[in-house]
């Protein structure tokens, strides 16, 4: 029987594998059953990273399968979550298997045939399958809704970032209340210690831990780092950082490559800078000036919004 894949970016983070669960949710309990939606099947494209881990210990969720793309025969569907690039996709998804994408990024797609594009600009992929919960009158599971809240904070630190919309609010309270959890700060807190916990990763995980590659002017690549421990980072783990940060640089062939240090309770970035050209990029795009391979960007804390498009314009 041919299935309906669901499926968020590389290296997923707690938003790209829980929309996936919670879209496929959806499917599976709404009163009008689409064809496309046949058997939707939640997966991921890489391992869970800390923070979904604690999560799903936490509230005793089995993680999605792991797939490449052999996996998908030729009757199956895809459904792409909380991406769209083809640089962020599983890598070897056919193009014309995606017949859905449900998405809060900027949209750098072009199909061959039609497909339906649910974009928001909210903070979270999360928020936008709540809401097309309601719309669908379908109500979460305590745990689904649980794990929707926890991407919802994720995204959105804790409701704090750029990226956050009075819907994310709304919704993320509406979802606490089904999921019973009464002091989101406190849950919003348990969720920052496990983001924060690099205590098991090499450096060149640290790297590799959440990062996008853009197609700008150059091939750039840039792994955030949310953490409450900045401090420590940039003192005890630069030097290692940055020699990790040059091998990464060759293996994924990027011309430019950032790690953003972001903490998210000082709330303010501070870019690792590897060389000349991310020196040069960086400075046009921020202003200031690179020391001891830092940049400081002050309470820059989203990616999409204050950081990626910045060093694109600088870039060109
Ligand atoms: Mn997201």
């Amino acid at each position: 029987m041919p299935k309906t894949y669901i499926i968020g970016h590389q290296k997923p983070d707690t938003d790209a594998v829980v929309a996936a669960i919670a879209l496929a949710y959806l499917h599976d309990n709404s009163a009008e059953k689409m064809p496309q939606h046949e058997n939707s099947t939640p997966v991921i494209a890489d391992p869970l990273n800390p923070e979904t881990t604690f999560l799903f210990e936490k509230f005793g969720v089995t993680a999605p399968q792991l797939i490449t793309a052999a996996d998908i025969t030729l009757e199956d569907n895809v459904i792409l979550v909380d991406h769209n690039e083809e640089s962020q996709r599983l890598e070897g998804i056919n193009p014309d298997q995606i017949v859905n994408v449900v998405d809060h990024h900027k949209a750098n797609i072009n199909f061959n045939s039609p497909v339906c594009l649910i974009f928001r600009p909210w903070g979270s992929t999360s928020t936008i399958i709540y809401h097309m919960m309601k719309m669908k009158q379908v109500v979460p599971s305590k745990i689904i809704a649980s794990l929707m809240l926890a991407a919802i904070l994720s995204d959105t630190v804790g409701f704090k970032s750029a990226t956050t919309t009075p819907k994310d609010k709304a919704l993320g309270l509406e979802l606490a209340k089904i999921a019973e959890i009464e002091d989101v700060e406190a849950f919003t807190l348990e969720i920052f210690k496990a983001k924060s916990d690099i205590s098991t990763l090499t450096d060149q995980q640290i790297v590799k831990n959440d990062y996008k590659i853009f197609e700008f002017a150059k091939k750039t690549m840039i792994d955030q780092l949310e953490t409450v421990e900045q401090d420590m980072i940039l003192t005890e783990k630069k030097e290692s950082l940055l020699a990790a940060m040059q091998t990464v640089k060759a293996e994924l062939e990027v011309e430019l490559l950032f790690v953003a240090i972001t903490d998210i309770l000082k709330v303010n970035t501070k870019l690792l800078i590897l060389g000349e050209a991310e020196a040069i990029a960086a400075e046009a795009a921020f202003g200031g000036t690179v020391e001891n391979n830092v940049l400081d960007i002050g309470p820059k804390m989203s990616r999409k919004k204050e950081i990626a498009p910045v060093l694109e314009k600088a870039i060109a």
